[in-house]
């Protein structure tokens, strides 16, 4: 019996040697992302401000999913503000260029409808901004033009299908984007206010729309039977990244705002999703899941991976394993994005897209996870071997 047990033990010992020596797995040449903060980020939205310097996410406070509030930081991980107070239904958010102001949107108990409000990223100067329901804002980058959506907002708008809203952030200005019998929604304004990015499923299908923010120029960007979703808008307004199913998984789209130019940035069997799209359309960060890695331990891990590619689908460069909803800054040389619960932020992109330093080994938290409870497991069991070698000698 004693030497069944010391030969498990060995088996045991022997399938730990190349976990500890995988541990660091695959150092590659990327690198190390930067965390900037312990808190446990509570949806899918992480958002860099165009000029780099602070990252917007949104945590729920208390972890019990009822408590979501929106936070920024540093690029460096300093000043952790709280914006918004806590709520129960989690809203969605948008950062301005300098990270000096949130539209986001909330329950409002005073209507019981979703309202549009715009606050300062110290706290101060909350305004409202929508009335009678509003919803998915997203600011500009001098912070001064807010799109969002509606279906009814007081005179002289009526009551109806989502349309999308244009508002200035004192709440002046409110302009009806669109008017048709579809539902138009999650708009996306460029970082110079100039277009409006948005989804509508006006022939039966989600389809990419962009409107100039004055309601002039409507292109309908996509035409074809797959849901077309998630656009995003370069500052310049120049290209729309989106995100097709129309070859059944998720693929990423890169196309001109005048809807010429349509390129397929992904093309494989798994999904890939929440594109990102620099200042002037050049780079493209998004993330897919991570199916395709050949490693058997990629499985314990790695869901999902942030890639950045160029806007002619050149370049495809994966930034960091197990990480989630990239947000790429508006000079293309930073990128932040959720991993292991958090928020991470990488370092410098060069032009080909090369993260650097190139030093550093990149993200892996859930290896060590993996050797720790292995080294736990082999505690527990030389333990037991002990006691059992014990009993016996005292029989
Ligand atoms: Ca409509
Ligand atoms: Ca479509
Ligand atoms: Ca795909």
């Amino acid at each position: 019996m004693k030497r069944v047990l010391l030969i498990l033990l060995s088996l045991f010992s022997g399938l730990l040697i190349p976990i500890l020596i995988y541990s660091p797995v695959k150092a590659e040449s990327w690198s190390r992302p930067t965390q900037l903060t312990n808190l446990t980020v509570g949806s899918s939205c992480i958002s860099i401000c165009s000029d780099g310097s602070k990252i917007g996410f949104d945590s729920d406070v208390y972890g019990d999913y009822a408590s979501y509030a929106t936070f920024v930081v540093n690029s460096d991980g300093t000043e952790l503000t709280q914006v918004t107070k806590p709520t129960i239904y989690l809203g969605s958010w948008s950062i301005s260029g300098d990270g000096s102001k949130i539209a986001f949107d909330k329950f409002y108990a005073f209507d019981g409808y979703f309202e549009v409000f715009v606050v300062n990223s110290d706290g101060s100067g909350l305004t409202q901004l929508s009335n009678n329901t509003g919803s998915n804002p997203s600011i500009s980058n001098d912070g001064t033009k807010i799109a969002f959506t509606s279906n009814d907002q007081n005179p002289p708008f009526v009551k109806g299908d989502l349309e999308i809203f244009v508002v200035n952030s004192d709440g002046t200005g409110l302009t009806q984007v669109t008017t048709n019998t579809a539902d138009d929604q999650w708009p996306v304004i460029s970082g110079d206010g100039s277009k409006i990015t948005f989804v509508s499923d006006i022939d039966g299908d989600n389809e990419i729309f962009v409107v100039n923010s004055d309601g002039t120029g409507l292109t309908q960007v996509t035409t074809n039977t797959a849901d077309d979703n998630n656009p995003c808008i370069s500052a310049d307004g120049s290209k729309i990244a989106f995100v097709s199913g129309i070859d059944g998984d998720l693929e990423v789209f890169v196309v001109n705002s005048d809807g010429t130019g349509l390129t397929q940035l992904t093309d494989n069997t798994v999904p890939d999703s929440h594109p990102s799209i620099n200042g002037d359309g050049s780079k493209i960060a998004f993330m897919r899941s991570y199916t395709e890695d050949t490693s058997p331990w990629d499985i314990l891990y790695s869901t999902y991976a942030v890639f950045v590619v160029s806007s002619e689908g050149t370049g495809l460069t994966k930034i960091a394993k197990n990480s989630k909803y990239p947000s790429i800054s508006s000079d293309g040389s930073k990128i932040a994005f959720g991993s292991n619960g958090t928020v991470f932020l990488t370092c410098q992109l060069d032009t080909n897209l090369t993260p650097t330093p190139t030093s550093s080994p990149e993200l892996e938290p859930f290896p060590t996870t993996l050797v720790l409870v292995s080294i736990v497991v082999l505690v527990v069991i030389g333990i037991g071997i002990i006691f059992y070698l014990k009993k016996s000698k005292l029989r």
